[in-house]
């Protein structure tokens, strides 16, 4: 058999690993290659929002997330494996994590939350997450975005390891949502639910997710909200409801019509992210 490839990412594996060094790493070369050391906002772009950067502002340069160490080119169809340097009209620069990684992809929780730890390396203060997820709220028809008011983690896991016991109170701030709701009047507002994924719910578990207050479902964000609180940035979430969960509608889920809202979406997507990033 045939010796598995090395990839940047088994450096972050490795328990002897400090997966803060590993992120200071590769935000040292995302300075160089862009001339911009410091990155005062962050976004990951999650299912639906991939071509919404380019509203942003201009692109300064555009790094394959495979060339930088604890990144991975993503597995997902839809999903975009690239780090971008934007700059906003009046100036500020946005660094935006087209490259997530998914608990699913059995790469270990630490390179879940790498764009966050390289984002805070890059000193951002203010961390914008944005996926594509299920809606529990039958009156949200898939297209329609919603503010991530907080979240439940029924992933069984964590980004932090040892005792730190981080705060989560306002972990997706009061403040920040506040912005984003004056910019978009209307928006409204909902608890994610995260599971590992990579299966879709059944309806029982949509059923239980209710029940405990959620209203979205997904596979990403919690954790990545935890260790960017745990870093110390402010959070904002966005989803994007591509389909109703398991159970609020009666037709299976297909990953194609998931794609297929998230790109009819985009245009409104672009719109409400470059207005709300623009207001930060
Ligand atoms: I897009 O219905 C998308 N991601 N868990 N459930 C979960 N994740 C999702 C869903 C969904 N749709």
């Amino acid at each position: 058999m045939a010796p598995p490839r090395a990839t940047s990412s088994d450096r972050l594996e490795d328990p002897a690993t400090d997966p803060v060094a590993v992120a200071a790493d590769a935000a040292a070369i995302i300075a160089d290659r862009t001339g911009i050391a410091e990155y005062p906002i962050a976004v990951t772009l999650g299912s639906g929002w991939g071509r919404t950067a380019e509203q942003l502002g201009d692109t300064v340069a555009e790094i394959p997330a495979s060339e930088l160490p604890g990144f991975s080119a993503s597995g997902v169809p839809g999903h975009v494996g690239s780090v971008r340097s934007v700059r906003l009209a009046d100036g500020r620069a946005v660094l935006v994590l087209g490259a997530r990684t998914h608990l699913y992809e059995n790469r270990g929780v630490r390179a879940v939350v790498h764009g966050v730890r390289v984002a805070a390396a890059l000193g951002a203060r203010t961390m914008v997450l944005t996926n594509g997820a299920g809606g529990i709220d039958p009156e949200w028809a898939p297209g329609t975005p919603v503010l991530i008011r907080d979240h439940i983690n029924l992933t069984g896991t964590s980004p932090l390891e040892g005792p730190q016991f981080v705060d989560l109170t306002d972990l997706y701030s009061a403040r920040l949502r506040a912005i984003a709701r004056s910019v978009q009047p209307g928006l409204d507002e909902g608890v994610y639910v995260q599971f590992r994924g990579p299966q879709y719910e059944t309806w029982a578990e949509v059923a239980m997710a209710r029940t405990i207050g959620g209203t979205i479902v997904g596979m990403s964000t919690a954790l990545e909200a935890i260790a960017a609180r745990a870093a110390g940035l402010d959070v904002l979430g966005f989803s994007l409801i591509t389909n109703h969960a398991a159970g609020v509608q009666s037709e299976p889920l297909a990953h194609d019509d998931v794609l297929q809202a998230g790109r009819a979406a985009e245009p409104v997507l672009a719109a409400l992210l470059a207005k709300v990033i623009t207001a930060l």
